[in-house]
């Protein structure tokens, strides 16, 4: 029986939904008037002519309806009396800073439209980033929204194969770079990748680069553009594009922890009120909030909880080019001590490293003005909950473990800031969101079964489709009769709290037994001297799979024969026999996406001597 943690009453008396079962029962009474309302705290150009279109696996959310996003993140801002209102902090890897008003904001989304407008940049046309995570990157997305063409955003830390894949999958017109991206105080040259990426992509007309370091790099061809000379001249007004409800804002192609990258599809208006009301309510923003998302906006959380969530919600967001420990593990907390951050969303890879350096870093600062901690990514074990409940949040601070992916474009799964939480549980399904865990043939399965996690019916920010490939998007729908599957593995209890135990796909079968990746990781990181572990099943003739683990130790701990046997009692005696690892390997690190989460299928393949398959959107 894991603990259970309960904030303080006041933030369920002040929270913007104080009470999950009463929003549940008017979502349940009347799903469409819920939307409706939450919609309608939107500013649209005209209002929808209805709720939703259904006809499974295809959904239209507010038909009719038609607006602009942009409008919705600054216009309304800049008119409602949040003109001075700061929208944007920026601190780079260098400690350097740059403050963007929403009025300062707004003006510069609008120059570098009216800058791409001239270029011959129109509604509908694909432009692709490859760009470091500064301030003009947040322009940049919105000046794309702005006039309704389509941003892909790829993470400028993937190689130009990678790059050059979508850039040709989604044939588009223009790529926007940097000269650099700096990390951990180095120069990594970005150009020089785009120049490799788009050999050879005919769609690309125009690649513009914004210049950072000095004497600026040269531009050569007539197809190359400077970043401030787009801007340069232009009117710091531009005529939103209104869009219809359905119409593209943005591909994103997935993380690829589990096959070739797809490239995800959003539309305009239910994922703005998907990712508004997420934002919203999750999160509980309020106006004197400081919002600080540690994700990048290569990931979709940079979409939906950097840019499009905080910004329709007229947040204070901090964006910050910096990793988790450099110049040294202590960086983050200074950031939070320094900006006064109240929300600070973050992921468990982020977590974990920061139990492995040890609490006497963040001990160095004040972290009194946090209110909210947020988790998304992985499965946050009940070790790392607890860890980051007492050291961050001492004790005080309600963790909001958010379950989602890019597909479905927002929050789905979570536990609310006044409602009790169980470390290792996400929690339940939002209202708005019907989940269910079932088996193969989609029947509903009892509290502490194990089976596969479903959304039954749609939901506003869904995927509206995969790019060029209807087949890929019909799939989801089409593995069990009604249900989106979502590819994870999940058990519930009798609360209807809901525990994620991994990815389907690396879902290990010892003796008949199913067993979710998580669930052995949690047990090893219970372990006083584990700060990281990865597990994968190998074949075996006798059981059907055998559990090989790699496992990172905290500072100040040796591998030892002793210490694996100790550490396969210890998983012995948390879950049982069945899932005690036959061996591990300890290791300094492990294959990891960009956004942090474990490729299993990599040390599989490594394991076995087989193809890792696709790797480009592998971590260095
Ligand atoms: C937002 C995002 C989606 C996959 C998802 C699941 C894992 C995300 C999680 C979590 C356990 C959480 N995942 N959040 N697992 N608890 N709170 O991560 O999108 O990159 O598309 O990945 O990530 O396996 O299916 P994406």
């Amino acid at each position: 029986m894991s603990k259970i943690y309960h904030a303080d009453p006041s933030y369920r008396t002040n929270a913007h939904m104080p009470d999950y079962y009463e929003a549940l029962w008017r979502f349940k009474d009347d799903p469409e008037t819920y939307w409706a309302k939450v919609a309608g705290e939107l500013v649209w150009e005209k209002k929808w002519d209805r709720i939703l279109d259904w006809n499974p696996p295809y959904a239209a959310w507010f038909p009719g309806g038609k607006l602009n996003i942009t409008v919705n993140c600054l216009d309304r801002h800049v008119n409602d009396g949040k003109r001075n209102k700061v929208a944007l902090i920026f601190r780079g890897d260098d400690g350097g800073e740059k403050v963007l008003t929403y009025r300062q904001l707004y003006r510069e989304v609008n120059r570098f439209a009216n800058g791409l407008k001239e270029l011959g940049v129109k509604k509908g046309d694909r432009i692709v980033f490859y760009m470091p995570f500064i301030p003009e990157h947040v322009i940049a997305i919105l000046a794309c929204a702005r006039l309704g063409a389509i941003h892909s955003i790829v993470y400028a830390g993937f190689g130009s194969e990678a790059l050059h894949a979508r850039i040709k999958d989604s044939k588009a017109r223009f790529v926007i770079t940097a000269d650099v991206s700096i990390r951990r105080g180095r120069s990594i040259s970005l150009k020089s990748i785009v120049d490799e990426a788009i050999v050879n992509a005919s769609t690309v007309e125009k690649v513009i680069v914004h210049r950072r370091s000095y004497p600026p790099i040269e531009l050569y061809s007539e197809m190359e553009m400077d970043f401030n000379d787009v801007m340069k001249g232009q009117s710091h007004y531009c005529e939103p594009e209104i869009m219809d409800a359905e119409d593209p804002l943005f591909i994103l192609y997935t993380s690829g922890t589990t096959g070739t990258p797809k490239g995800v599809l959003h539309t305009c208006g239910g994922y703005l009120v998907g990712t508004y009301y997420t934002t919203k309510y999750v999160f509980d923003m309020k106006d004197n909030d400081v919002y600080w998302c540690t994700a990048d906006p290569g990931w979709i959380t940079g979409h939906s909880y950097i840019v499009y969530g905080p910004l329709s919600n007229g947040a204070t967001i901090i964006i910050s080019e910096s990793v988790p420990d450099y110049p040294d593990p202590g960086i983050w907390w200074e950031i939070v001590e320094e900006f006064g951050v109240t929300i600070m969303y973050t992921a468990p890879t982020a977590i974990r490293m920061f139990m492995k350096y040890g609490e006497q870093w963040p001990d160095k600062y004040n972290l009194d003005s946090l209110r909210i901690l947020g988790s998304v990514g992985e499965p946050l074990n009940p070790e790392a909950f607890e860890w980051f409940y007492r050291v961050i949040g001492k004790s005080r601070v309600p963790i909001v473990d958010t379950w989602w992916q890019t597909e479905t474009g927002m929050h789905m799964i979570t536990t609310l800031i006044g409602e009790p939480m169980k470390p290792g549980f996400a929690g339940k399904p939002l209202p708005g969101v019907e989940a269910d865990v079932v088996d193969k043939q989609g029947n509903s399965l009892p509290p502490g079964k194990t089976g596969l996690l479903v959304i039954k019916g749609p939901w506003p920010a869904m995927m509206k489709g995969i790019w060029n490939n209807e087949e890929r998007y019909r799939h989801y729908w089409s593995q069990i009769e009604g249900c989106y599957t979502v590819g994870d593995l999940a058990v519930r209890d009798k609360d209807g709290y809901i525990m994620i135990l991994g990815r389907s796909d690396d879902i290990i079968i010892v003796a008949g037994h199913n067993l979710g990746t998580a669930e052995v990781e949690s047990a090893l990181i219970s372990h006083e001297t584990v700060a990281e572990a990865a597990v994968i099943g190998i074949p075996d003739p006798l059981k059907g799979n055998i559990i090989k683990a790699s496992v990172i130790l905290r500072t100040g701990f040796e591998g030892s024969e002793t210490l694996s046997n100790e550490l396969k009692y210890h998983v012995r005696m948390t879950i049982g026999p069945i899932a005690m690892p036959s061996e591990i390997k300890f290791v300094e690190s492990l294959p990891k996406t960009r956004s942090g989460k474990i490729m299993r299928r990599v040390l599989k393949a490594e394991a076995m001597g087989l193809d890792p398959g696709d790797i480009s959107t592998l971590e260095d």
